[in-house]
């Protein structure tokens, strides 16, 4: 587990987002408190050129236009003939028919590595009709380790869903994570953040199951350390404390990682 983070730390990979406005510093900040060096470039112009060079590409359509889509096809088109892995984050998929549209169309033109959502925005995709609000789902709909499983095997790639237990499932086996704290959920960007990491963790070990994982596991553990040290002050805190611990994970906390291995 440990050793993934530690050989993102050693590598440095560079990370190639284009995000969303609401969530664009907290996701560079993120990737430099793990070892990962950001980079958000969403030209139509220069993204096929810096996917290229880039370890992994972050799309994620949390304030998306049209152009931002384009933009995101071509740079998932550059990364996949390099082989560089591909996180498709689909925020708000669901909420409106334009993000449905927009989210698919990307599965259906990039060859998407992971594809990182709520469970909502995963049902949605895959043409279950799970309550959703604006970005936000709704927790305890429906059996969400199946639906991983289902939207793998959809859309040929690994897939993460999250909230209070998170899946990863992929053709070689299914995860779940307990990790993690419901502060999370006051911090915009927590989601999104996640599918960053994952893609530092994806461009440094082509396991993408382990990786995620292990990426899963150790984000969930820096918000439980950060939990306990900022006590009941808050979610201002406790998003400075979350970064400061993103940045201190070692060794000895794996054994707090919480993850439940399910055969297929
Ligand atoms: P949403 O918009 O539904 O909040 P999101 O894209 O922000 O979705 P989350 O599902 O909130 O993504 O996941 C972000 C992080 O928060 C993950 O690490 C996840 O494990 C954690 N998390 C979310 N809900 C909980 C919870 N109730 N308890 C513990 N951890 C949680
Ligand atoms: N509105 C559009 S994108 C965005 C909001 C609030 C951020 C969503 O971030 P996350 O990680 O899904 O909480
Ligand atoms: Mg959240
Ligand atoms: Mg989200």
């Amino acid at each position: 587990m440990y050793t993934n983070l530690k050989v993102v730390q050693e590598q440095n990979p560079l990370v190639h987002n284009i995000t969303n406005q609401v969530v664009t510093n907290f996701t560079a900040n993120g990737l430099l408190a793990v070892g990962a060096s950001p980079v958000m470039a969403n030209a139509i112009e220069e993204v096929a050129e810096m996917a290229s060079i880039a370890g992994a590409v972050i799309l994620n359509i949390g304030t998306l236009t049209t152009e931002t889509v384009d933009a995101m096809i071509e740079a998932g088109k550059a990364a996949n003939e390099k082989d560089h892995p591909v996180i498709l984050d689909p925020v708000g998929a669901g909420a409106t028919s334009f993000r449905t549209a927009k989210a698919k169309q990307i599965l259906d033109e990039v060859n998407v590595t992971v594809l990182r959502g709520n469970a909502a925005e995963i049902a949605h995709l895959t043409g279950e009709q799970w309550e959703i609000k604006g970005v936000d789902t709704r927790s305890g709909e429906g059996d969400v380790t199946q639906l991983a499983k289902k939207a793998s095997e959809l859309f040929g790639c690994t897939v993460v869903i999250t909230g209070e237990v998170d899946v990863i499932s992929n053709n070689q086996g299914t995860n779940r994570v307990m990790n993690g704290v419901p502060l999370l959920t006051k911090v915009t960007g927590s989601g999104c953040l996640l599918s960053s990491v994952i893609g530092a963790f994806a461009a440094v070990n082509n396991d993408v199951l382990e990786t995620a994982t292990s990426a899963i596991s150790f984000y969930g553990i820096a918000a439980e350390k950060a939990a306990k040290l900022v006590g009941d002050r808050g979610p201002g805190s406790f998003q400075i404390e979350f970064l400061n611990q993103l940045s201190k994970i070692t060794e000895d906390d794996e054994v707090l990682c919480k993850i439940e291995r399910i055969t297929k």
